[in-house]
């Protein structure tokens, strides 16, 4: 219905700019060829486009998403390629509603995008959450999950992409950059800012189940990429399970988030990376076969937001055979870990120029009198590794004194710790399945 008033609006800017006669007079239309009102003439999207359903009833979306829209819970809405909020607009997703990704890779891969200055008003509940799948997945309207999928298919569609202007620390020194497997000529890629407290709305039990297709060149998308998400956003209750890439991945930022579940993904389980400094607030991470690090963790990559700390608090990262999981401490590594349960600690140290000078790394941080890499909890091991040497290949050795010294650390930081509340999660594929 908006559409239709949208597209008589058009259409009436359009014969009010002609008879005025501005220079400036691109042929406005739907300028998206997925879409059933596609104007292979038009120069200039109006809004317009309308799109089939599918023969099961599906509403196919694609492209940017031009007005306030919600999304509701007796429909399946289908994401065909990437599907943009943008600046201004607010995309409300029903309790209970089902978003499948459709199957693809690179400029076709299938992805909600939270652009900077768009919200998304996603609010589940327990016993409703918002479920993001592939068409693949068999689920219907009104149900939790599908009966053909299960934790080793990942990869079948995309993810979700938030993405505001609070502060990270890219390459460079920007403070602006630009969301991996997104082409630089997409201006809803970009991530970043000055604004901590920035908002992007509410995301709030959602499973994201079985995504994680190739976007762009080497880049798999993550279940839920965060970057440059602020504190004014409200995540909470999310479950990422069987994604190919990371469950959770941030990219700098400060948003919180509290009541975190990733399991089997194919990378890591929680991605930290561009300084991220909010805190992340009771989690589990389950790792799969094909797994990587239940955490993996870098720290500042350029001159700017470099004070920012993470916050890992009550947490609990195992595999599948119930065996504490591997956690790995990269490139200046700087937060706090508190209440963790995990199993070893790579530490990564790192050389300036030769092998005797020791750069500015997570072991330097982890050893320091005041270390800026404090790990409390419960971890069985620690490793330290080296990264390279400016310019020239990894061929640092690990000094036994180091080893010696990040154990020591480690030992006399053990504590015991107050398990997870595993109830937190019963509303969860993973729960439900029986895969925590
Ligand atoms: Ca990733
Ligand atoms: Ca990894
Ligand atoms: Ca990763
Ligand atoms: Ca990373």
């Amino acid at each position: 219905m908006k559409k239709v008033n949208k597209m008589k609006l058009g259409v009436a800017v359009l014969a009010a700019s002609l008879m005025v006669g501005t220079v400036s007079c691109k042929k406005e239309g739907c300028t998206d060829s997925s879409a059933v009102n596609y104007s292979d003439s038009a120069e200039k999207d109006d809004g317009s486009c309308e799109y089939a359903t599918t023969a099961n009833n599906n509403i196919v979306v694609s492209g940017s998403i031009t007005a306030n829209t919600t999304w509701t819970a007796d429909k399946i809405y289908e994401l065909s390629g990437k599907v943009v909020v943008g600046n201004g607009i607010t995309l409300t997703i029903e309790a209970g509603t089902i978003i499948k990704g459709r199957t693809g890779t690179g400029t076709l891969a299938s992805a909600l995008i939270i652009a900077q200055g768009g919200k998304i008003n996603a609010v589940g509940t327990a016993t409703q959450p918002i479920i993001f799948t592939s068409v693949l997945d068999n689920i219907q309207v009104g149900q939790f999950s599908g009966t053909n999928l299960d934790e080793n298919d990942n990869g079948k569609w995309g993810g979700v992409i938030i993405l505001g202007k609070a502060p990270i620390s890219a390459q460079n020194g920007d403070v602006l950059s630009q969301i991996e497997g997104i082409p630089v000529t997409d201006a809803f890629g970009a991530f970043g800012g000055s604004d901590a407290a920035d908002n992007s709305g509410i995301f709030s039990y959602v499973s994201i189940r079985h995504g994680g297709a190739l976007i762009g060149a080497g880049n798999e998308i993550n279940g839920l990429t965060l970057g440059g998400v602020g504190t004014g956003t409200i995540i909470s209750n999310i479950e990422v399970v069987a994604n190919l890439d990371d469950g959770i991945e941030f990219f700098g930022g400060t948003v919180n988030v509290t009541n975190a579940i990733v399991g089997f993904q194919g990378d890591d389980g929680l991605d930290i990376d561009m300084n991220y400094s909010g805190t992340v607030d009771n989690f589990i991470v389950v790792n799969g076969m094909s797994s990587d690090e239940a955490l993996e963790i870098d720290g500042p990559e350029g001159i700017t937001n470099i004070t920012g700390m993470f916050t890992l608090i009550n947490g609990n990262c195992y595999d599948s055979n119930g065996q504490p999981a591997r956690t790995d401490f990269k490139s200046k590594a700087q937060g706090t870990v508190t209440n963790v349960k995990f199993g070893t600690a790579q530490i990564r140290a790192s050389f300036q120029s030769d092998c005797s000078t020791v750069k500015e790394d997570a072991f330097s941080y982890y050893t320091n009198v005041s270390p800026t890499l404090v790990i409390n909890g419960e971890y069985t091991a620690v490793t330290v590794y080296t990264g390279s040497i400016d310019n020239t290949s990894n061929t640092c050795p690990v000094s036994a004194t180091d080893q010696t010294t990040a154990e020591t650390i480690r030992v006399n930081s053990q504590t015991t710790i107050t398990p997870v509340d595993a109830t937190t999660f019963s509303w969860t594929w993973m729960s439900v399945k029986g895969k925590m």
